[in-house]
């Protein structure tokens, strides 16, 4: 492992290479311990840099074992190799030449999962960011763009499948028990963007015609005995290819697909040419061990990686700065995806509180970044929700400013100018000025600076004037190393809501650009005044949470209420019940830290009453409305000084009054979904599930509560129920019989299934309460836990640090001490995972001076650890700074 070097990469600092590798053929002959890699490298100086200009390629931890130019082995005073760099200093005249390198590796030695590394048996590859430079010496970055051939070499026993990326050539026996297959991709790539598999795998497969009539052969490869699970995966891949076909009018390049899953992986997929790479959480799904959320993070991971093919792989990044270029967009189309095949409004909400609950609290620490960074020291830890989900924002916004219409011309010039090269931000953003004749100069510092902007807004009516003016004001708070913002454009989509709950057409409208329904506000105050107004209209802000802003309306109860029930923009109708549910809980914390009776008004229990019966309304909407804004989104709201326990009590109170309130009705309707037919896994399916699942957490508080939720466990056929019951006892009945009896029978049932055992820890890991320490102790020690594969890790640490705000929080500060542990004795292995770890502690400074004491001494345990990785010390001196 390499440790840190405290190098800072700099945007401004990046220079165009003087060479470029255009072809690369690879022969691995794959062992345990030592897979012989030879690389055979067509290399050709730019035409006007010189011959003396030396070759500088990078490694990491790699042993070179032979090298030769154009044929001839070179002596060893011909160029400097050390594990990280290979130096050629004395170079052929001639433009172009062939470089020959031959690297040894040791995937089984390889814990870190980036490079070359087996996993349950089966070698495979994960070279984003800077991964291949740890198979062998390279151009590694995504500004070189080569044509790869690989041959592969394996014993058939072990690896009878061989796979790489592009186009399968040859394949055939090698005797000895060995054989070997040839790939080779057509489309010049960066090297992020290769991958390799050899292993003893099951296979599903499919056909999938294009729109040209070409025909591609899909396969999903998976453990033995798996199979089965892989299907809606296919599905879901089938529906992506028509989608971005229709959509944007993208077609698939290659004669094959192929997708891989794997146990052990540091992300959720990887978009590799024709040969993506996933964690097997994203691909295997069954209404046994899936839960309806896995179902539809399967089908958006699926879309994505797929859409990545066109957004990222056809046109790559210039460098890693432009993460976002892909990032952003591709999250932005998976999103799109899932709203067609699902509910655009529940799909928005659900985006929505994402964003909130992971970016905004980035956007408001110590690690806050611009969506387009200007340095970093690692880029592993630049696969933020700012670049993925401001990024994705970012982009819906340029949709709203343009219009649909405009949106598409621009996306079409993309593919067109830009197809086969490696670009940056500024390229993205002039396709969208060309093609729409507008100036997105302001708009692009949503991409340049850091912070979640946020607007104050007021209204005023003139009944005699018929006039309604509304008085709106833009800020940025100050983000590290950025103290002045300068005013970005932003658009925020509103309507002007009449009794009926219509939108009244104004008059003229005058103080800011208005069209189609959305305010274009690029001055730090405007007064719009809307002329022609007969009634008083309410106001609705931000509509479809146009913008990812931070929004203050003074706006009255009523008025609120009454959105809540009457606006015909269902994303607002949540909104604004939202709201009022968070500031009624903001309000219980207060009164819970004061030593007051926590009091909610009636109007507001009889309104969640009111939603959960509304026919009109989708079920998966009510489930949604009905789940409770999160702790850590109440302590977001409250900003700082946070006592966890007491936000915690607060939100406690408030379910416990909303099914004391709506008792009967809860109960009623609970029993209406009781029998919901045999299993499907579509959104309205999991909508009626999602329903009846937060009905019952809310009547696991009644008197009855426990032996309602075990009967509701005992009758699962599926584990979105199973699971929802088994989190519902285990939370609220804690010490119960009931819940110690449905732990032990759901490990019982899942003892050899690793994911569903991650749901059984993760529900664990969740229990409020300071024993949950103690609980996730314990569980450290369980067979099913391990402590190096990352979804074990997540599933028990990660979930215990980010989900279980009093646990991890205890005030004698144990929880911090135990994930400090883990998190040091992870970064030996393994620091991209043991750096994403870490990052669970970025809102320290918003505790309470006690806790904050607390925390800010785990984190410097771990700076002080020793021997760090560059990962973690990255995160570690960022969050303390
Ligand atoms: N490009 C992938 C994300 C990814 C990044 C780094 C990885 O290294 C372990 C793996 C995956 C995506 O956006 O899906
Ligand atoms: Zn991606």
């Amino acid at each position: 492992m390499r440790t840190d070097t405290g190098h800072v990469f700099k945007l401004e600092e990046y220079r165009p290479s003087a060479y470029h590798i255009l072809e690369a053929d690879l022969t691995f002959r794959l062992d345990p311990n030592a897979t012989q890699v030879i690389a055979t490298l067509t290399v050709e100086r730019v035409p006007d840099a010189d011959s003396s200009v030396p070759l500088v390629l990078d490694g990491d931890g790699l042993a070179l074992k032979r090298i030769a130019i154009d044929g001839e082995e070179l002596s060893s005073n011909a160029y400097d190799a050390t594990p990280d760099q290979l130096t050629l200093a004395k170079l052929p005249a001639a433009r172009r030449f062939e470089l020959l390198l031959e690297t040894v590796l040791s995937p089984d030695d390889n814990t870190a999962l980036m490079g070359l590394y087996r996993s349950s048996g089966v070698y495979c590859t994960q070279c984003e960011a800077e991964g291949f430079r740890r198979i062998t010496y390279f151009l590694d970055r995504p500004d070189n763009l080569c044509v790869f051939t690989v041959r592969i070499e394996a014993a058939r026993e072990y690896a009878p499948v061989l796979l790489s990326n592009g186009n399968p050539v040859e394949s055939g026996d090698l005797g000895g028990g060995r054989h070997y297959a040839v790939w080779h991709d057509p489309f010049p790539k960066p090297s992020y963007l290769f991958a390799l598999v050899a292993g003893d795998l099951g296979k599903i497969t499919d056909e999938f015609v294009t729109m040209s009539g070409r025909s591609v052969a899909l396969g999903i490869y998976v453990e033995h005995g798996k199979e089965a699970r892989a299907a809606y995966a296919m599905d879901a891949l089938k529906r992506s290819m028509k989608w971005d076909e229709v959509t944007f009018g993208r077609e698939y390049d290659l004669d094959v697909f192929n997708i891989v899953a794997v146990s052990d992986f540091n992300m959720g997929a990887m978009e590799n040419k024709g040969l993506n790479i996933f964690n097997d959480k994203y691909v295997l799904a069954d209404q046994e061990t899936a839960t309806d959320a896995d179902f539809a993070n399967i089908e958006a991971v699926i879309a994505h990686e797929y859409f990545h093919n066109w957004t990222g792989n056809r046109i790559t990044c210039r460098d890693w700065f432009q993460l976002c270029l892909k990032e952003g967009l591709t999250v932005y189309r998976d999103h799109e995806f899932s709203a067609d095949q699902r509910s655009r409004a529940v799909k928005r909400i659900a985006e929505v509180r994402t964003l909130r609950a992971q970016q905004f609290p980035e956007d408001q620490g110590p690690l806050a970044h611009p969506v387009r960074p200007r340095r970093y020291r690692e880029i592993n830890n630049f696969y933020t929700a700012t670049v993925y989900e401001k990024g994705s924002e970012v982009v819906r916004m340029i949709r709203t400013i343009l219009g649909a219409e405009a949106f598409r011309a621009g996306m079409d010039l993309y593919f067109e100018r830009h197809d086969g090269q490696a670009v940056t931000i500024e390229d993205f953003l002039k396709v969208f000025e060309d093609a729409s004749g507008r100036d997105l100069a302001q708009f692009a510092l949503w991409y340049h600076q850091a912070g979640t902007p946020s607007i104050t807004a007021r209204t005023a009516y003139h009944p005699a004037a018929k006039e309604f003016v509304l008085d709106i004001e833009q800020s940025v708070p100050p983000t590290p190393s950025e103290n002045r913002k300068r005013l970005t454009h932003i658009p925020l989509a509103f309507g002007l809501v009449g009794k009926d709950g219509r939108d009244i057409v104004p008059g003229a409208i005058e103080g800011a650009a208005v069209e189609n329904g959305v305010i274009h506000v690029r001055k730090r105050r405007h007064t719009i005044r809307f002329s022609g107004m007969a009634e008083r209209p309410v106001l609705s802000l931000n509509r479809g949470f146009s913008a990812p802003i931070t929004l203050s309306l003074q706006q009255k109860a009523d008025d609120r209420f009454f959105l809540a029930a009457k606006d015909s923009d269902a994303f607002s109708r949540w909104q604004a019940f939202n709201g009022l549910l968070t500031d009624a809980l903001v309000a219980a914390f207060r009164q819970t830290l004061g030593g007051k009776k926590v009091q909610f008004s009636t109007r507001l229990l009889a309104l969640a009453g009111a939603i959960a019966a509304d026919e009109s309304l989708e079920p998966a909407y009510r489930a949604l409305a009905l789940s409770l804004p999160g702790e850590a989104d109440i302590a977001r709201e409250i900003g700082k000084a946070i006592d966890p326990d007491a936000i915690f009590a607060g939100r406690e109170a408030l379910v416990g009054a909303i099914a004391n309130a709506n008792k009967a009705l809860f109960g009623d309707l609970y029993a209406s979904f009781a029998d919901n037919g045999p299993f499907s896994p579509d959104a309205a399916s999991a909508g009626q599930r999602a329903l009846r699942n937060v009905l019952l957490d809310y009547l696991a508080t009644q008197p009855e509560g426990a032996a309602l939720a075990s009967s509701h466990f005992d009758a699962a056929t599926n584990m979105t129920d199973r699971a929802a019951a088994l989190a519902t006892l285990v939370h609220r009945h804690t010490a119960s019989p009931e819940a110690s009896e449905a732990l032990a029978a759901f490990e019982a049932r899942f003892r050899a299934a690793p994911l569903a055992m991650d749901k059984w820890f993760q529900i664990q890991a969740t229990t409020p309460g300071s024993q949950s320490v103690d609980t996730v102790r314990a569980l450290i020690a369980h067979p099913a836990f391990s402590m190096t594969n990352p979804n074990r890790l997540r599933a028990l640490i990660g979930t215990f640090a980010n989900a279980n705000q009093t646990g991890f929080n205890r005030a004698d500060g144990e929880g911090y001490r135990l994930f400090a542990d883990i998190v040091t004795r992870t970064d030996r292995n393994n620091p991209q995972l043991a750096a994403r770890l870490a990052t669970a502690l970025r809102s320290w400074r918003s505790l309470e001076p006690g806790r904050q004491m607390k925390a800010r001494e785990a984190l410097v345990s771990i700076a002080n650890a020793g021997n760090l990785s560059t990962d973690l010390r990255d995160i570690v001196e960022r969050t303390l700074a």
